[in-house]
């Protein structure tokens, strides 16, 4: 490791002790941003790095609800606001049992970074809870959403700090904390994003980030002339990002085989359509049932336990959560010829799968810039909640096409290695440059 990087980590380390997720995000930022600051002196002597690695505040609180048993349950709320800078604290919620500090400022961290990029005045954050939405009752589902809401609407507002979804907060749940929000302050304001399409939601919201991702595949490929047509995709997950990423891919006439959920993976050779995909819809957002069931309708295998990293594919468009892809993995990826990587999950490849995906030189589209789409259809939400006026459908998608190649050329100008693209550089540096502008014209703040 540069010994600079390593002295600077030592510092992240010593302040976070134990946020072993967080140490890995700052980590893979300082090793792209440390060399390009060095040649930048005006962001090393106001310390912007380590100003950016530390939240500019975190909020913690106790969820109290009651289950439908009439039992008291406790849960641990959280909300990171990480960054200002360039406009309010934006980013999502993640409702999983795994939630805690670590992964959190992990996901806002990123989102500074990501936020930057989308090109829309948005800063950086990220929230959530321990809570898990699996097993509950809607009305379990709605207390808890309502408790939690009770503390976090003193801490957010449309000009102060903006949440969304994440993994396990959807429509559903978006819906009753909004419904809260309002109650508790008497006014109907774009305080969320991925509202329903009825009460201030945008068009496209729902899909933008699986679709994002595959604009991301598409802009990477086209530059080296080829296209998603006609190609094998291993997708993980089967949640939101998952099911628009399959959609857009088959829309792009590429063949998607595989998705997955923490129980396993399917593998589908065929490939799954249009029409597998609503069942899929179904099975998941409705019915909120297993991927496995999916095996058991169509007749293809189920890999219980397993993730889909060995199937062969010339896409991999991982979809579910973090460090989902090992270095093992990336290998037998690379073996069996898989070309392009665009990560639709945060930070899902390991520093070392991220190292054999550079070393071996494959298009490689990081989380920060190839997820985008989500917060940048939730940027175009807050601006039609602004103007109080909605745009169709065909608006929203050419803007949310146009945003995605305006990252794929930052990515381009920042992440030039020769005749490659390191994109992992690229967005580090890219999402960098208007942050760290901005902190400078505003002081030691
Ligand atoms: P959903 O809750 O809709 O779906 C999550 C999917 O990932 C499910 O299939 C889930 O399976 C699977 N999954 C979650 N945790 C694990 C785990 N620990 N191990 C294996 N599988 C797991 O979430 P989203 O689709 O919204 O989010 C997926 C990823 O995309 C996350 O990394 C998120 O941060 C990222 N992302 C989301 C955006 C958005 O707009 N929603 C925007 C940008 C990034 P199971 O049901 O079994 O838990
Ligand atoms: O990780 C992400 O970018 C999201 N979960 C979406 C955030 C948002 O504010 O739409």
């Amino acid at each position: 490791m540069d010994p600079r990087v390593e002295e600077f980590m030592a510092q992240i380390t010593a302040k976070n002790p134990g946020e072993g997720e967080f140490h890995q995000a700052v980590q893979e930022v300082a090793e792209s941003l440390i060399p390009y600051i060095e040649e930048n002196p005006k962001y090393k002597h106001a310390k912007i790095l380590e100003r950016i690695a530390e939240p500019e505040r975190v909020v913690m609180f106790r969820v109290p609800w009651l289950d439908d048993k009439g039992e008291i349950q406790i849960n641990k709320g959280y909300r990171i606001e990480m960054n200002s800078a360039i406009g309010p604290y934006k980013g999502g919620l993640r409702f999983h049992p795994t939630v805690n500090l670590s992964i959190l400022k992990f996901l806002a961290f990123e989102q500074v970074f990501k936020n930057s990029l989308t090109t829309l005045p948005m800063g950086g954050g990220k929230g959530g809870s321990d809570f898990d939405p699996k097993g509950k009752s809607d009305n379990e589902v709605m207390r808890f959403c309502q408790s939690f809401m009770t503390e976090l609407y003193r801490h957010i507002g449309p000009n102060t700090d903006v949440p969304a979804g994440d993994i396990g907060v959807g429509g559903r749940e978006i819906g009753y904390l909004f419904g809260q929000y309002k109650r508790l302050k008497n006014e109907f304001t774009g305080v969320l994003t991925g509202k329903g399409i009825q009460y201030g939601g945008s068009l496209i919201r729902p899909e933008a980030t699986g679709f994002g991702a595959t604009y991301f595949a598409q802009e990477m490929l086209e530059a080296e002339g080829d296209g998603i047509k006609g190609k094998k995709v291993a997708i993980s997950g089967s949640g939101n990002v998952a099911q628009f990423a399959t959609q857009k891919v088959n829309e792009m006439g590429g063949k998607v085989i595989t998705l997955s959920d923490s129980g396993g993976f399917i593998h589908d050779p065929n490939g799954i359509d249009q029409e597998k995909l609503e069942y899929v819809m179904e099975l998941k957002n409705i019915k909120r049932g297993r991927i496995k069931e999916y095996a058991e309708k169509y007749g293809v295998e189920y890999h219980e336990g397993k993730r889909p990293w060995s199937v062969t594919c010339d896409i991999a468009l991982p979809c579910a959560t973090q460090n989902e892809i090992n270095e093992d993995e990336a290998k037998t990826l690379i073996k069996n010829g898989c070309r392009v990587v665009s990560e639709g999950a945060n930070m899902p490849s390991t520093p070392e799968a991220i190292e054999v995906f550079l070393n071996n030189k494959i298009l490689f589209g990081p989380g920060k810039a190839a997820n985008a789409g989500g917060v940048s259809v939730s940027g175009l939400e807050m601006t039609q909640n602004s103007m109080r006026l909605p745009w169709n459908r065909d608006e929203v998608d050419k803007q949310l096409q146009q945003i995605m190649k305006n990252i794929h050329h930052t990515c381009q100008k920042y992440g030039k290695e020769g005749d490659y693209i390191n994109y992992v550089k690229g967005a580090n540096i890219g999402g960098f440059v208007k942050v760290a502008e901005a902190m400078l014209a505003q002081g030691a703040v």
